[in-house]
């Protein structure tokens, strides 16, 4: 009645102001009550793990109804929503993002610090959540934290593996590979939705059928469960607070009722189990790519579940699909998740009834594709065979956007078979192929580049493509959040920045920090910089002494260069570089060693575990070190250390503390970079290429603040054709000897290496032909270093210049211009 539904609101209404409270004391009861509760431990004692996880779930506590607040607000208004699709989110840590998010991180620490615990302490007790390669699950995880903040109503949408990115061990200096069972203590971040699940289905055969039109029923022949784990994603300076729901794989309970009855129960039992394999694994290849039947898998898993879910809320307010792009838009992160676009006609065709011509046309308005590389061994592309055993109907689809595509092609371009072979989505030949970036090109209304350079180099790249849409391309500068990446890992210069800007607003108008421009002479501001960048070079240095027994000193030039190992990234020139800078110490008389600058190299990095010649890498990097850093005739002028297991929190670390930062890729090969944008937020002088976003960064901070150097990307298909008679410099060729002849021992493993460098098609990534410019940029940097007031203004410079790589304006960007939504802030 009228009259109970009356009572029953006010009574919700006066729950609501029962809604958690944030001062110190609600705080303590709150964890208190979850230390007791949840994970059952005694008030008195408990020891920091066990007050860390209690202190998460008070925390989530909190997150959950901000989350539950956005969603109901966001279903009132039935905004426009855009789904991230990524195979990867590598976000890193969350307790103390979370807090500070929430603007209660103080209230925290003091609860806490009354309680006899430390937050900077708990905060160490967290895994980090790894569930991606490199810059590109990064990304995933920045691009996050603005919509958040920029209330955006959004969502993320990826897998929940079991094990993320393995775990870097150093073993007599070569990797190891661990596995990042991160789960194994519970994920108290997370939330299991058990009722939010849905088949995934695979195998089996496509059935025709006749009634007025013709209609196929596709029969799997395996079902699995996806079930929906979410993770909130708080904003910052707003109650808004959105979503990433990532999937599990778990046993179907239906479908497999056959095998139970043919009578053998445990070997039927064992299959299903098999269903977990699904989302157990992340593939540890950064831009390697194998055919594996069960990424494939994992990409259908994904999306499949994704698009039911985004189907079912839209159906929920809708009853027809017109209004569908209207309210739904569907980000590919690289071609990754693009077998969601056969997904899509089939559901909206088989399932929903729609025409082909209708699914088609509301397919072309929501999926938009990002490409992150262009490296061609990156590409994506499923044998024929593949696709047609595992997701029949779907190859079925993907041929008929083919056949359709091409018809189109045929109407523009006449019998120009060599360009309609080119960019066919099935690629002829002895064996078939599909071709995932060219279905995600035909089918989404916008493809995107990361940097300009790079943006440059697609329409290149897919030269016909752009013919034939040049309005499909655009480009979007990639960013980074300020929030984690200078306002949380950095929390000295934070101080410093506010002070002179007399303002916190840079953390979230990353533009405003042009204002320190007009203090960059002020000596009163250098002593404050520098004082905060040394406080984190100590922090770093004790780090470094921990994991490696080395001290080093903090006066010391910090030089690093921390990303993937791979060949076309170079870390191969820098090792080259330090053997160089230890053969003329080496040479020098005590008069001439005064003048050396000394310098601590770091580097850091994993490589793909069947990837021979990175692994090599990382082994020539500690052998170079083992020697350098044990001999005593060089001693405090020059170190190296290879620090392990590079990831979310240990970047926290060392960019914060870094003097000079690399970012050397054979120009044309990195299509952005985005540890280059931390780097120089954080006041670190670059060292690059004129490569990816490095090129962008030069024009944002000046030329006067950074070091660029070596070949042009137009420059280097002619250097490539002209390798035969290219004469490398003679110190490159005196390096290589001195690895050859075994002055750091190990000489079979360094031959190996070299071989790399030598002879014809040798040195593809062109180390020789940059190697004197390198050395001439590094010199400048010696330079620069010594005289303290050019350099400290340098650095002031770079931070000064960062605001246009806050992933808030590229955030901006793809909603303006790719998504074409609207903000929504959750009033208070
Ligand atoms: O994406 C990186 C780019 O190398 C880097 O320059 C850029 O800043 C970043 C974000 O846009 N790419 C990746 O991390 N990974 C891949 O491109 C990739 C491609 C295919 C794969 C796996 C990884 O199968």
């Amino acid at each position: 009645t009228d009259g109970e539904h009356y009572t029953r609101s006010r009574l919700l209404y006066r729950l609501m102001d029962q809604y958690l409270q944030n001062d110190v004391f609600s705080i303590q009861k709150s964890i208190m009550d979850h230390v007791e509760y949840t994970i059952a431990r005694s008030r008195f004692k408990f020891d920091d793990f066990e007050a860390y996880m209690a202190s998460a779930y008070s925390v989530r506590d909190r997150l959950i109804e901000s989350w539950n607040d956005t969603q109901h607000f966001f279903r009132q208004l039935d905004t426009k929503r855009v789904y991230y699709l990524s195979m990867e989110f590598l976000m890193g840590r969350s307790l103390l993002n979370s807090v500070h998010n929430l603007g209660i991180k103080d209230q925290y620490a003091e609860a806490l610090r009354q309680l006899g615990y430390n937050l900077e302490v708990l905060v160490e007790q967290e895994r980090d959540a790894a569930l991606g390669n490199g810059g590109l699950g990064r990304l995933a995880a920045c691009f996050l934290d603005s919509l958040a903040t920029m209330n955006y109503s959004a969502w993320g949408y990826g897998i929940r593996y079991q094990y993320g990115m393995f775990r870097q061990t150093l073993q007599d200096g070569y990797q190891h590979e661990q596995p990042d069972y991160w789960l194994n203590f519970g994920n108290p971040w997370e939330i299991e939705r058990v009722h939010v699940t849905y088949p995934i289905r695979f195998y089996g055969k496509v059935e025709e059928h006749w009634n007025g039109k013709k209609t196929y029923e596709w029969i799997p022949s395996e079902q699995v469960a996806a079930v929906a784990y979410d993770n909130p994603i708080p904003g910052y300076g707003t109650k808004n607070t959105i979503n990433l729901r990532l999937w599990a794989a778990k046993p179907s309970g239906e479908f497999d009722l056959q095998s139970f009855n043919t009578g053998d129960y445990v070997n039927a039992i064992l299959s299903k189990q098999r269903a977990e394999a699904i989302s157990s694994i992340l593939y540890p290849d950064d831009r390697t790519y194998q055919g594996k039947e069960l990424r494939l898998k994992q990409q259908y898993f994904f999306v499949s579940a994704s698009l039911q879910d985004v189907i079912r809320r839209f159906k929920d307010h809708h009853d027809s699909f017109d209004e569908f792009p209207n309210k739904v838009a569907l980000q590919l992160n690289d071609a990754h998740p693009s077998i969601g676009i056969p997904e899509l006609l089939r559901i909206l065709m088989d399932e929903e009834g729609l025409e082909y011509s209708k699914a088609w046309d509301i397919c072309t308005k929501v999926f938009s594709f990002t490409n992150h590389t262009v490296l061609p061994e990156a590409l994506e592309k499923w044998p024929i065979e593949l696709m047609e055993s595992l997701l029949p109907r779907h190859l079925q689809i993907i041929t008929e956007i083919n056949v359709n595509f091409l018809e189109e092609l045929k109407r523009k371009y006449g019998n120009d078979y060599e360009r309609l072979a080119r960019m066919s989505i099935i690629e002829d030949g002895e064996k078939k192929i599909i071709r995932m970036g060219a279905l995600a090109l035909v089918a989404s209304h916008t493809v995107n580049g990361v940097a300009e350079i790079h943006t440059s180099h697609i329409k290149n790249m897919f030269k016909d493509f752009y013919e034939l849409w040049p309005h499909k391309f655009q480009n979007k500068t990639n960013g980074v959040t300020q929030r984690r990446w200078l306002a949380l890992c950095n929390p000295g210069l934070r101080d410093v920045l506010t002070k002179y800007l007399g303002t916190e607003a840079w953390i979230t108008n990353l533009d405003l920090l042009a204002g320190l421009r007009k203090h960059a002479r002020n000596p009163e501001l250098h002593e404050e910089w520098n004082l905060a960048r040394r406080q984190n070079k100590a922090r770093l240095a004790v780090y470094i002494e921990a994991i490696s027994g080395v001290k080093v000193s903090i006066d010391a030039m910090f030089d690093v260069q921390v990303k993937r190992i791979h060949e076309y990234k170079r870390q191969l020139l820098n090792v080259m570089s330090i053997i160089h800078r230890y053969d003329c110490i080496k040479n020098m008389t005590p008069e001439e060693r005064k003048n050396v600058v000394p310098r601590v190299c770091i580097l850091g990095g994993k490589a793909a575990p069947g990837y021979e010649v990175a692994k090599k890498i990382i082994k020539l990097v500690s052998v170079v070190g083992e020697k350098i850093n044990n001999d005593p005739d060089v001693g405090n002028l020059l170190k190296v250390i290879f620090v392990p297991d590079y990831n979310v929190s240990v970047a926290e670390l060392i960019i914060p503390a870094s003097d000079v930062s690399q970012h050397i890729s054979t120009a044309g090969n990195e299509a952005s970079g985005t540890s280059n944008m931390k780097f120089a937020m954080n006041g670190c002088i670059i060292l690059g290429t004129y490569d990816g976003a490095n090129v962008e960064i030069q024009q944002e901070i000046g030329k006067e603040n950074i070091f660029l150097f070596g070949a042009r990307a137009e420059q280097v298909p002619k250097l490539r054709a002209e390798r035969r008679d290219f004469q490398p410099p003679r110190l490159f060729t005196r390096i290589i000897g001195m690895l050859k002849n075994g002055v750091f021992g190990h000489q079979e493993h360094m031959h190996a290496l070299c071989e790399t460098l030598e002879g014809q098609g040798g040195d593809f990534y062109l180390l020789g032909n940059d190697f004197q410019e390198y050395l001439e940029a590094q010199a400048g940097v010696d330079a620069a270093f010594v005289d303290r007031t050019r350099w400290t203004q340098m650095s002031i410079m770079s931070t000064a210049g960062s605001g246009k790589f806050s992933s808030d304006r590229t955030i901006k960007e793809y909603a303006e211009q790719i998504w074409n939504i609207e903000p929504f802030k959750r009033p208070v």
